[in-house]
């Protein structure tokens, strides 16, 4: 590291400083959850030399089959923000049941959302995969705390970021007050800064859509996708490109980066689900940093920031990136209902 980086533990205290109501325990709570992302970054580079591919021969809530690295990840994000006095309660995708900061430790002030491993789907495949966490605070006065503490509309949290496994290991985080990224060296075993004040680019001509869904798609987003499609000699007057790695932190940090729409939207094959992705744990918190980047996170004709969850698991329509495109999909959305 030469002496003009910034790493993420410097960035946090001057965040500290520069808002003063960024508190000591949300600037520890953050480096806690960073130092267990690091972890998980290299129980994932190890991959199958340490024999931990594969299925774990169970199951999670949402009756999907868990990869050791799904159980793995989970425990180490349970284990390293246990003690630390920051948190009330933690909430997984992998867990059914809320866990609740054992008594022998000090209970703070916050609560942690998290997907242990987002993507896991490409875990075998060795491409990138992630994990995506969320901080809310816990309302006052509550000595008992449950799943309801939980149910917080997503404009109401304090933090949110995500880390990728992937050919670099990076860290994107929001405070409310921007994005900012950082890149692990792993030779250091730190996260250094290695962009501020993100911005999602405003042009843009690049859609990622599981497309093998189209035919159980609703009218919005067919119409959107066959306009983007019909390239420059449709409505459109461009050619778009489309891209889908199939792990949605992969997929957000392209559309973060580079501009363009990610949707994983309603579809006819389980119509009474809002969609396939969980508000608390994948929605809430890339909607977050997408609008702090100055783009648009939506569920259809709603802000997907605005919808109050009525239970832990729930789930939402996406539809995130560029200002102008999802502004769109939103006109398609109002159209037709
Ligand atoms: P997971 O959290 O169990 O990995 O599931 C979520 C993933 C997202 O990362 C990704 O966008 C989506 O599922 C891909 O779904 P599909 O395989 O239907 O394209
Ligand atoms: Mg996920």
């Amino acid at each position: 590291m030469s002496d003009n980086t910034i790493s993420l533990s410097r960035w946090l205290i001057e965040q500290e400083r520069t808002y003063g109501h960024i508190p000591g325990s949300l600037r520890l709570l953050i480096e806690q959850v960073a130092r267990a992302c690091k972890r998980i970054s290299r129980a994932v580079n190890k991959g199958a030399s340490t024999g931990i591919l594969g299925s774990a021969g169970s199951e999670n809530v949402q009756g999907e089959v868990q990869k050791q690295l799904d159980v793995i990840a989970n425990d180490v994000l349970l284990e390293a923000n246990e003690w630390g006095g920051h948190l009330a309660a933690m909430a997984s995708e992998e867990l059914e049941r809320i866990h609740v900061i054992p008594h022998r430790y000090p209970r703070g002030e916050y609560l942690l959302m998290f997907d242990p491993l987002d993507g896991s789907s490409n875990i075998e495949v060795n491409v990138t995969i992630g994990t995506i966490f969320s901080v809310l605070h816990l309302a006052d006065g509550v000595s008992e705390v449950g799943p309801e503490h939980f149910l917080q509309a997503g404009r109401q949290q304090v933090a949110a970021g995500y880390c990728t496994y992937g050919p670099q290991t990076s860290l994107v985080l929001t405070l409310g007050h921007g994005v900012s990224v950082f890149t692990l060296d792993s030779e250091q075993g730190s996260f250094v800064l290695t962009q501020s004040s993100l911005r999602i680019p405003a042009l843009t001509q690049e859609f990622s859509i599981n497309m093998s869904n189209m035919r159980h798609w609703a009218a919005p987003v067919r119409r959107y996708i066959d306009e983007c499609l019909a390239g420059q000699d449709g409505p459109r007057g461009k050619n778009f490109n489309m891209r889908w790695v199939g792990s949605m932190v992969a997929d957000v940090h392209r559309v973060l980066q580079r501009g363009g729409v990610f949707l994983y939207p309603w579809d006819k094959r389980e119509p009474e689900r809002a969609g396939k992705l969980r508000l608390l744990y994948e929605a809430n918190p890339m909607a977050f940093l997408v609008e702090q980047a100055g783009g648009m996170a939506i569920a259809g004709t709603e802000r997907i920031l605005d919808i109050q969850p009525e239970t832990l698991h729930q789930r939402a329509a996406v539809i995130l990136g560029s200002n102008e495109e999802v502004a769109l999909l939103q006109r398609y959305h109002r159209e037709a209902s």
